[in-house]
Parts: structure tokens; sequence; C-alpha cells
């Protein structure tokens, strides 16, 4: 007989105390120039990272929400590119701002503060959205604080998505690409196992030590491996060859992926920023251009649709070939919208089913990373089963938007459920409700501030 394994008891917060803890957790991480994505594994700013921190922040501290906005906006490269790492003045993370050297490689790199050279997925709007509604409801000086944000920052995103376009959409049908796992977010996915298997590391790749497997418990279990991260690396000394130009990235990358679910995002988020654009007197034909784009990806998400599988793939730009990986990003067309309304109630009814969040044996009905039914599910593992709190947000926040707000209701119980230990860890065991990763995570936090707010 097996000896059965007792648990802990897992601690329950009240929600008082839950948003008391998320408050402390930021204020954990601030330190005082930026609010660092976690306190030890990720000690810096991290582009999507910032965007939902400051959404949650709002609600606290709304002259503090916009400052996390402005310090990351401050930090856009002159070409548009939004940076998906803003470093702080200290280390401890790799790799540094010495090892991506995008100051010393690339002009439209700012000099102070120094940053990485790829990007990550253009959520920026929605928090913009999200911020602004925030402060409006606030005191005189909030709004104020909002409105100037809006003011300035608008005409700063529109730029970042106009990079996107220009730069991101190599065959021009509205499909964005991305030249590293990094830049979805969701870095070690499956998704990304076919063209990470093309990518071949040189003898040049140049000797590190990675920080990251110190500090977090069984990191053999939650975080890539070393051979994940050779891969990782090479790629950024493929982009140093090209000194981060924009066009030649592209052309020369090992990897280069039309990446499903930051397409949906960039749809919604263009949509979002032609509104806020509308309601603040911006330029009609930037604001023209932005529905235009959002339209163009849309279509593209449509496109990416399997009938056969039921869900939305990813497209290898390198060997132009769809990738099939079953995964969260399948659902991406939920999110902008864009299919027949037959496909898309299919796929509602997907993500809400047995292979995704009504699976029963989950902790809570969350759709997690990868489906536990799937053979390559490993639910402690990164990016391949654990569940992920911000990615539950924007599903929860498109379905408000979408017209389906008992979907969004039970998506924000159900979080809240997962989370109501305090530990606003990284990512969590769908089956357990195992916090993993780093802890005191920023963005867990915030969403949980969000969902709390609006509960
Ligand atoms: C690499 C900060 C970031 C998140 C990503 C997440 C992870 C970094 C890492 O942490 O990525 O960018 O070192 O693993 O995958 O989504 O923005 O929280």
């Amino acid at each position: 007989m097996r000896p059965s394994v007792t648990h802990a008891p897992r601690r329950r917060l009240g929600s008082v105390q839950l948003a008391a803890c998320a408050a402390w957790t930021l204020s954990g991480n601030d330190i005082g120039t930026m609010i660092t994505a976690a306190p030890r594994l990720y000690p810096h700013m991290w582009s999507w990272d910032t965007a939902f921190i400051s959404i949650g922040l709002a609600h606290l501290n709304v002259d503090r929400a916009v400052q996390e906005l402005e310090t990351l906006l401050a930090a856009q490269w002159r070409n548009g590119m939004l940076p998906h790492i803003v470093f702080s003045e200290g280390g401890g993370y790799f790799p540094g701002p010495q090892r991506w050297g995008a100051a010393e490689l690339n002009a439209d790199a700012p000099d102070a503060p120094r940053t990485s050279g790829i990007c990550q997925p253009p959520v920026h709007a929605i928090a913009l959205r999200r911020i602004v509604d925030t402060g409006r409801l606030g005191s005189q000086s909030d709004v104020d604080a909002v409105e100037r944000l809006l003011r300035e920052g608008w005409p700063r995103l529109y730029h970042w998505h106009e990079w996107l376009v220009r730069h991101r959409d190599p065959h021009a049908t509205g499909l964005l690409a991305i030249v590293h796992g990094w830049e979805s977010g969701m870095d070690n996915s499956p998704r990304w196992d076919v063209p990470y298997s093309a990518v071949v590391p040189g003898p040049d790749l140049p000797p590190y030590v990675r920080l990251d497997r110190g500090l977090v418990s069984h990191a053999d279990a939650e975080r890539p491996s070393d051979r994940e991260y050779d891969r990782y690396l090479w790629l950024i000394e493929e982009m140093r060859k090209v000194r981060y130009d924009a066009d030649q990235v592209v052309r020369t990358s090992s990897f280069l992926v039309g990446d499903v679910f930051v397409t949906a995002l960039f749809a919604l988020a263009s949509e979002v920023l032609a509104t806020l654009g509308e309601e603040s007197g911006q330029p009609a034909w930037q604001i023209k251009q932005l529905r235009g784009w959002a339209r163009r990806s849309r279509a593209a998400v449509a496109a990416a649709y399997d009938p056969v599988s039921g869900l939305a793939r990813d497209r290898d730009l390198r060997t132009d070939e769809w990738l099939s990986t079953r995964t969260i990003a399948g659902f991406a067309p939920l999110l902008c919208g864009g299919l027949p309304e037959a496909d898309e109630q299919r796929l509602l009814e997907t993500i809400c089913g047995p292979d995704w969040a009504g699976h029963p044996d989950l902790f809570a009905a969350i759709p997690p990373s990868v489906s536990p039914n799937d053979p390559g599910f490993r639910p402690r593992e990164y990016w391949r089963g654990p569940v992920w709190p911000v990615i539950a947000w924007l599903f929860g926040w498109a379905f408000e938007h979408r017209g389906w707000p008992k979907h969004a209701a039970q998506l924000r119980t159900e979080c809240l459920r997962l989370v109501e230990d305090g530990s606003f860890a990284e990512y969590y065991n769908p089956m357990t409700g195992e916090p993993l990763g780093s802890k005191q995570q920023s963005w867990t936090a915030t969403v949980v501030l969000d969902w709390l707010h609006t509960a």
C-alpha cells in the first residue's frame, strides 16, 4: 500500500485580508522607481506585467498606476518598439542589460534606462482603458492624472502598434510574428517546440550562468531546461549580429512564428485604442488606421482556426506550416472575435468543457495552459500545464466585453478561489492549487485586486 501524502491545509483569506495582502505584495515589490515583476526572480519591469500591474494598482493609487505605465512608455524605443524588459539599477536577472547590449548596438534603444531588445504582447491599450475608467470615477486629481496619461500615452501606444504592423507582419496578412518565445509571454509553451527544434546554437554562444534556477524551489520541474536556455540565448546572439535592426531580425532569426494569441491581443487592443482615441480627440486618420489593423488581424486569427481540432493555430513562418499544438492560445478567437457564430459557440463550449475549465479533476474551473487530457500535460512545468491567473483575467475581460458576463463572473469566482491562499504565485498547479514559480508576483496580486474590485 502506498503511504498517503498529507498536505498542510490551504490558507483561505477573506476578501479584505486578500486585498490587504495584495497591496502589501505590491508595496514589497516597489523599489521606488518601479514596481518589479517579482521580488527575487524578476527584479525589473516587464512590459506586459506592467500593463497588468497598473490595472490593479489603479484601485489603490491612480497616480502610481499612471506612473508605472509612464515609466514603461518612457523606455519605448525611438522606432516605436516597447521593450520586453526595462531594467532597474539593480542586477539579479540573467540575461541582463550587458548580455542584450541593446543600447550599444541600436541607436533607437534608449541609453537610460537600459532595456532588452525584444517585445511582449501588446496588452497596454487594455490597461490604459481600465486605468482611465478607474481614474474617472475618482477624485479630480485622479481624473486629471488619467486624462493626462490618455493624452500623452495614446500617441506612444499608437506608435507601438504601428511598429508591430510595420515590422512584425512579414506576409502582410495581419498575423503578427514573434522572433523569440519570450515575445509571446508564454516562454516555454509546447507551442514553440517545433520552431525551437530548428534553433541550433552555434559554437560561438558565449558562456553564461543562469540565475533563475537558484531562485525557484523546484527549478528542474518548474523552469525551462538548460538546453532550452541555450536556444533562448542563441536567438539573442542572432539579433545582436544584426544590431537589433527590426527588419533584419525578421529576415535572419531562426525562429519566426505567426503568434495567434499575440495577434488576437493586438486586434483587441487596437479596437480599444481606437475608442480611446475617439474619446480624447486623436487624429481621425490614426483611429481609422487602428480599426483597419484590428480588422485585418481579426481576420488572420479567424483564418488560423482549424475546424478539425476546433482550435486556432500558430504558423511557423520559416517552414510555412501550421502548428497544431493544443494549448490555451488556441482560444485566441474568443478574445478578439471574427469567427462565424457556430464556430465561436463551439470554442466557448470547449473552453468550458471537460478538456479544459470543466475538467472534473481541476482544483478550480479555470482553463490551464495545456489541457489535462493532453499527453504532454505537465501540471507543474512552465507553460506546459499550470494555470496563469493573468491569462484567465484576459479571457474574463474579453468575455465581459464580448457579451458573455456570466462566463466572466464564473471565471472571476473560480480564480478568486484559486488565489485565496494569498501566495500570489506566478502560476498554480491546476489539479491541486499548489502555488508555483515565483511567489509575491506583482501581476497576480494586481489581477486579484481587480477581481475583488469588480466582484
Ligand atoms: C522571460 C516576468 C516574465 C513574464 C513572462 C514569463 C517570464 C521571463 C523568464 O516572466 O518570462 O521574459 O525569465 O522566464 O514567462 O510571461 O512576463 O513575469
